[in-house]
């Protein structure tokens, strides 16, 4: 298949005025009646022919202004011939949404008519141009049997088994909507800023009903917090969101009609982890700021992605800040963006947040698009301070509305508000890999010294790498734990470069990358007496947190490496934090944490050190062992204290105390057989509690009892049993995780072709780094055969799942081989789809 290049962009030689689209529902035979007004675009080269996409349609009629034309068709589309001047275009096709497994275009989830067009599902309903630079107020008319009929926009008529919808404001295609079922809507109302009143629904399946408020309630902060925070009100009278069993991501953003995963709507304590609410909150705010960062304003083209994804990932994280923790925040989006975009970035799959070519769009909903590409906005803020982010922000909501935007769009305004020069800051787009940041110092007669040095390894297409602009935010400790210097940035621009502090009577203790300013990898050598003092006294929580992980890492390495023992610097560290009640529960949760299995392999391959995963496993288990024992006075007291009284409550400050409280069990399961976490489990009576005793146990080797009781109390509930796999999955040992990942694909309940089970089942053995790894290989196999099954049905979710082998290069010629021959395996499959294609070419390199 052919590459599609940034460089080849030409605009589309017609604009539309207004599309009419009529739907007449049927599982295996819709009927799609399109009728779009066009003229030609003065801004592209005029043409008498048009091209329209279109996929797996059988076109049954087609007109132009009202006299039948033959176009000419072929695999992609189709191509017509047409008159001067504006005309109207009308063409009537058949589909099969019972037959759609693919998830995109118009499918079935449960009986329910559903749609996902973003990236380009919208060919799979009608022809059309299929392009988000292609922008056009919709009218839909639904004629169907289902009581519940949607589109965007505004209701227009609704009668017997047919409604009508007008969406006025222009859209790309891949914000259409369409949704019929028998669905129960949980209602509410919002009035706007300016008085306007708001509809809200949000739309789940009978028995449902009752596990939307906190979604709703995320909802109605959102839209406040949107208008307060960047000026942003909405623009529609009503706002539908609709919970779907069967979606290939989290959640999208059509105009007024969001559709979500029913994982990320649904909710209630008795099924509902707290890490579930605050991922639904997360995703319903993002899904809602895109009206503006994605909607108002879209993307000219899919390599302008992180125009709206990125900003649209800062927005939501900025939410989830003040509605919670900024620093808790901070700490996990960056274990996050570690684990997924420095990984990524690491490896095969690296890649620009702008890339300038693809073969298949939806591989590059990526971490690096979305993650990193937030992260460059941060560093845009940073450098221009608060209010001028917000000055600029407004400007590009004013010049923009309405209009298919590029990154150049993007940092145009941020030089136009503050007269700043981006050229040097925009290779943040184009280069990729992350870059390592090199420090040393020096003190000389008062004057501190930090001498930077950076440097972007080569990646994929790009060999040479020029300096990036980093702002290193730093702030100075005295030796007795004061702060001397507070929070200052530094602007590095070159190779190397260095920044001095005069005025000091001694040495002081550099806190270095507050907050995380940049994402790059600090690389200091730094004691571990240091690191302790860092823990116990920075002011910065992103970089105090990063102390003790750094100790954590440091001692996991000599272990692996050594079979080095952890000494009492760090585990005394530990037990101070453990034991500080002036710190927030969240944060000490955190703290206490091991790096991930995952995270260790990264570092030692980072050191030259090839990863033997089975070795980085028992370090962990040894360390936490250690931990278990060195804390056993107060994990108890913790555990005690942390309790949260009365009914469960899904709030951030209860939620943060349960996290320390499992922490507390975690460990002390390691030394008291699972006691407690049995005790825990028979008397929890919310989901949090329940899933955290189980995990508890399971990961000792207990629980088949507790597991089976799981199940029987919840083999109905398909959110719920989703954590049962994915729970075995996940902690099953290295040895067992072949006979495991064979039980747990035999269950009867093992629904492979819903993406959510299946990647309960597939990523969750990819997420357990020991036993994913195990040495036979056996297990590598056993993936490939799932994905080559998965492959022609759902092309999308097979692709993304290929990432877990994206590492390959980390480890022992052996574990390479065995990678390579499955994935050349995989490769092999007769029909393997362009998606699935594309991502095993670019992982085998
Ligand atoms: N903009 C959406 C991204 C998306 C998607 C969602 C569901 C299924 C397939 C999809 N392809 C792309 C979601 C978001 O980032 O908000
Ligand atoms: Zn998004």
């Amino acid at each position: 298949p052919r590459a599609v290049l940034l460089s080849d962009y030409a605009p589309y030689p017609f604009e539309i005025d207004e599309v009419r689209l009529t739907f007449r529902l049927d599982p295996h035979a819709t009927r799609v009646l399109a009728r779009i007004a066009f003229r030609p675009n003065p801004a592209a080269e005029p043409s008498r022919t048009m091209r329209l996409d279109g996929e797996a349609l059988k076109l049954l009629s087609a007109l132009i202004d009202g006299e039948e034309v033959e176009p000419r068709l072929d695999d992609t589309g189709l191509t017509v011939d047409v008159p001067d001047g504006a005309f109207v275009w009308e063409a009537e096709v058949e589909i099969s949404p019972a037959d759609n497994t693919a998830l995109e275009g118009l499918y079935m989830s449960n009986g329910m008519y559903c749609t996902q067009c973003e990236a380009e599902g919208f060919r799979k309903i009608t022809y059309y141009p299929n392009r988000p630079d292609v922008m056009a107020p919709f009218h839909v008319r639904i004629d169907g049997e289902a009581p519940v009929l949607l589109s965007n926009g505004n209701p227009v008529h609704f009668g017997e088994a047919f409604a009508e919808w007008h969406d006025p404001w222009p859209k790309p295609a891949y914000l259409f909507a369409l949704v019929a079922g028998d669905l129960v809507a949980h209602p509410d109302t919002f009035t706007t800023k300016s008085g306007l009143p708001v509809a809200l629904n949000i739309y789940v399946r009978p028995g449902d009903e009752g596990k939307a408020d906190y979604a709703m309630d995320a909802l109605k902060r959102s839209m406040r917090w949107d208008e307060e925070t960047y000026g942003r009100e909405y623009d529609l009278d009503v706002f539908n969101i609709v919970a779907v069993d069967d979606f290939n991501m989290g959640a999208m953003e059509n105009k007024g009609l969001n559709i979500f995963n029913s994982k990320y709507v649904l909710a209630s304590p008795e099924t509902a982890t707290d890490r579930d609410y605050e991922l639904i909150e997360g995703i319903i705010a993002h899904e809602y700021f895109h009206n503006w960062t994605g909607n108002r304003i879209t993307c000219r083209d899919w390599f302008q992605l992180c125009l709206k994804e990125g900003l649209t990932v800062f927005r939501d994280r900025e939410f989830t800040g003040d509605q919670r923790s900024h620093a808790v925040k901070r700490i996990d989006d960056v274990v996050m963006l570690r684990a997924r975009q420095f990984r990524e970035d690491n490896g095969p799959l690296s890649h620009p947040v702008r890339p300038s070519s693809y073969i298949e769009i939806n591989n590059f909903y990526t971490a690096t698009v979305y993650e990193k590409g937030a992260e460059v906005i941060g560093m845009l803020k940073r450098l221009v301070g608060d209010e001028a982010y917000h000055r600029a922000l407004d400007l590009y909501f004013e010049r923009h509305d309405g209009q298919a935007c590029t990154v150049e769009d993007w940092l145009a305004v941020f030089q136009d508000a503050t007269g700043r020069d981006l050229h040097a800051f925009s290779h943040w787009y184009t280069q990729s890999g992350t870059p390592r940041l090199r420090v040393l110092e020096e003190f000389e007669d008062g004057t501190y010294t930090l001498h930077f040095q950076q440097e972007t390894p080569p990646t994929p297409g790009q060999d040479e790498k020029g300096p990036q602009v980093l702002p290193i935010a730093v702030g100075l400790l005295s030796p007795e734990g004061d702060e001397i210097v507070p929070t200052t940035l530094l602007e590095m621009t070159e190779s190397e470069q260095s920044f001095t502090f005069e005025g000091l009577s001694e040495k002081p203790v550099p806190s270095l990358l507050r907050g995380f300013s940049a994402p790059v990898i600090l690389d200091r050598a730094t004691s571990t007496e240091e690191r302790a003092f860092l823990l116990a006294n920075d002011t910065d929580p992103f970089t105090k947190w990063e102390a003790g992980r750094a100790l954590a890492r440091d001692v996991l390495i000599r272990m692996v490496t050594d079979d080095a023992q952890p000494g009492p610097a760090y585990l005394d560290a530990l037990e101070r934090v453990a034991r500080d009640d002036t710190l927030d529960p969240a944060f000490r949760s955190l703290a206490l944490a091991l790096p991930s299995d995952d995270d260790m392999a990264q570092a030692l391959a980072d050191g030259g050190v090839t990863p033997d995963p089975l070795r980085i496993n028992a370090a962990n288990r040894a360390l936490n062992q250690k931990i278990a024992e060195h804390l056993s006075d107060v994990l108890p007291q913790i555990y005690e204290a942390m309790e949260v009284v009365g009914p469960y409550t899904p709030d951030p400050k209860a939620a943060g105390r349960r996290s320390l409280r499992q922490t507390a069990l975690a460990l002390m399961s390691r030394t008291d057989g699972g006691k407690r976490a049995a005790r825990q489990f028979e008397t929890a009576d919310n989901m949090t509690e329940q899933m955290g005793a189980i995990t508890c146990l399971v990961r000792i080797g207990e629980g088949a009892d507790q597991l089976d009781a799981f199940f029987r109390q919840w083999d109905h509930d398909r959110l719920v049993l989703d954590k049962w796999f994915a729970l075995q999955a996940g902690l099953a040992k290295p040895g067992d995780t072949a006979d495991t990942m064979r039980r747990l694909t035999e269950h009867p309940n093992f629904d492979w072709k819903n993406p959510n089970r299946f990647r309960s089942v597939i990523g969750g053995i990819a997420g357990n780094h020991a036993g994913f790894h195990e040495p036979s290989g056996a297990v590598y196999e056993q993936v490939i055969d799932w994905l080559v099954r998965l492959d022609p049905l759902n092309p999308q979710t097979t692709a993304r799942m290929t990432t877990m082998f994206e590492t390959w290069h980390r480890y022992d010629t052996d574990r390479q081989e065995m990678i390579r021959a499955a994935l050349g395996r995989l490769r092999a499959t007769e029909g393997l789809s362009r998606d699935t294609g594309e991502m095993v070419a670019r992982i085998l390199g």
